[in-house]
């Protein structure tokens, strides 16, 4: 079959019945339950994946501390040239790791590959990274002292990944953790558990060839008990959780309640807002590609998009021609733009959504079906197809549950507004702020979206769309959606321990602010 093509490129045997190991620590195995990894898109199981028995998570969690106590003392430009490395070999593989997550996760060829880039682009940055990792030098108010800030190693990163991005988001947490001169632990999504092994594989070998040790990118396959030995575990310096606001919840007052450190990239529920000035023709694909690309399961998909009167007609209608023509299918079928939802809880909650527009008096302008089988060939008949979706919500309250929640499916719920101000305020008016996008060409509208009364989330664009973040810039949101940075900006900050180190080189021992203690 095509999944064991892509698996054994990827170095992963798939003879029939054989379990995969799904646990590395310097070493693969885990004789723990097993898990499933099944295929979204025809429903076909993949392979079967193993995890954790307690003991062997304390173990693995044991020896990425272990790891972590010897990686420190490299070098940080030399641990560059290790991740330098590292990029060189998923840029190899990227059409084949691409290709896995399209039939792991049920995303697009294209974006599948996107995803590699993305871990290869955060790689580059993080080799940068490794030579300008700078602290500071402060005047001190005594003669003869310094003033350092000193950036160290932090210890060991554990990162709980989510099913939709099960590649980069890692990526943005491995190759600064790995800069840092941590260990870091991964433990992914239940349901991918192949691209971690594949990931895992590719770092793994290039950290033998360095005569690095294996835990320094550990691998814990599992469900919510190894989420918890993570979680739980004082040996792990920081949680990297992305995920759900409920679970984020949990995980972050279980961290805290050990004094580690939690960076949480929670739910988002973010909004469009289309000004009367905009050019629709550049604002109508871009709304297209954040509300039904990934098959509107990016934690920064379109959700809301609120239309200024004058063009909201408009705009509704050339949006609903689109939507008719995306073309949905195998997610690596050339020309295909939607695959399925991930699983069937996901279409569960679509169609609540659903539900919960039409009867409390909405209207569905666009799709609401998730019965696809006409429009789909037999073989993707056990897949999670819905219909992309546009509604128009009775209210555009935001006091509503089908404002105020975020949906993990291409639901997109349109309001009209009649000035920018209103708009502002229904953009901030959830309790998520992770993206949310203007378009306008009237700078006086820009003024006021960037700056204090503007945009309250943590992604923050003017004519480019919700989702689809480069790496340069620091990546998370405010709000429920957890106050995590992770990527690019000054997010590195967060995966090293500092230091105020105040060195004394003169002959005497003054105190500050003048204090005089003489005996
Ligand atoms: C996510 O959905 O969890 O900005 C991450 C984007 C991507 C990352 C999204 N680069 O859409």
């Amino acid at each position: 079959t095509r999944a064991t093509k892509v698996l054994s490129a990827l170095d992963i045997p798939t003879e029939t019945g054989k379990v995969i190991p799904g646990v590395y620590d310097g070493a693969w195995g885990g004789s723990g339950e097993t898990i499933e990894s099944r295929c979204p898109s025809t429903g076909e199981l993949l392979a079967t994946v193993s995890t954790a028995t307690p003991k062997e998570l304390q173990d693995a969690i044991s020896k990425s501390r272990d790891a972590y106590k010897q990686f420190r003392f490299m070098p940080a430009p030399r641990r560059g040239e290790v991740v330098r490395q590292i990029r060189e070999a998923l840029a190899d593989k990227r059409d084949e790791l691409g290709a896995l997550v399209s039939l792991e996760m049920g995303k697009i060829y294209s974006e599948g590959q996107g995803e590699v880039q993305e871990f290869v682009d955060i790689c580059d940055y993080a080799v940068g990274l490794s030579r300008m990792m700078n602290g500071r030098v402060i005047s001190s108010e005594r003669p003869g002292h310094s003033i350092l800030e000193v950036p160290n190693p932090l210890g060991v990163v554990g990162v709980l990944s989510a099913f939709n991005f099960p590649v980069a988001v890692y990526g943005w947490n491995l190759a600064l953790s790995m800069a840092a001169g941590n260990a870091t632990l991964w433990k992914p999504a239940p349901s991918t558990p192949l691209c971690s092994v594949a990931v895992t594989k590719i770092v793994a070998k290039v950290l033998e060839k360095n005569g690095i040790p294996g835990a320094v990118a550990g691998l814990v396959c599992g469900g919510k008990a190894a989420g918890e030995a993570v979680v739980g575990s004082s040996e792990i310096d920081m949680v990297s959780f992305t995920g759900s606001e409920a679970i984020g919840k949990v995980v972050g007052k279980a961290v805290q309640d050990r004094f580690g450190k939690v960076l949480l990239e929670l739910g988002g529920n973010n909004a469009v807002i289309v000004m009367p000035d905009a050019d629709l023709s550049l604002a109508l694909p871009s709304v297209l590609f954040s509300s039904v690309g990934t098959a509107g399961q990016r934690c920064t998909s379109t959700r809301r998009l609120y239309l200024h009167r004058s063009i909201a007609s408009e705009f509704l209608e050339r949006l609903q021609k689109a939507y008719k023509t995306v073309r949905m299918g195998d997610p690596l079928t050339k020309g295909t733009l939607l695959g399925p939802l991930h699983n069937e809880g996901a279409v569960g909650v679509y169609k609540q959504a659903i539900e919960a527009i039409k009867s409390s008096g909405g209207e569905i302008v666009v799709g609401g079906n998730t019965d696809m089988t006409e429009l789909l060939p037999s073989e993707l008949h056990q897949g999670h197809f819905v219909q992309p979706t546009i509604a128009i919500p009775k209210s555009p309250s935001t006091s509503q549950d089908i404002w105020r929640n975020e949906t993990f499916a291409p639901v997109l719920n349109v309001a009209v507004f009649d000035e920018l101000d209103e708009a502002i305020e229904w953009n901030n008016a959830v309790p998520q702020g992770l993206s949310s996008s203007l378009w306008t060409r009237d700078i006086r509208n820009i003024g006021k979206w960037l700056g204090p009364g503007g945009s309250d989330a943590g992604i923050v664009n003017v004519n480019v769309g919700t989702s689809g973040a480069e790496i340069g810039a620091a990546f998370g949101g405010n709000k429920s959606t957890g106050w995590g940075r992770e990527s690019g900006g000054d997010a590195w900050k967060q995966y090293v321990r500092w230091s105020a180190c105040t060195v004394n080189f003169s002959n005497e021992v003054p105190l500050a602010q003048g204090v005089n203690f003489d005996t």
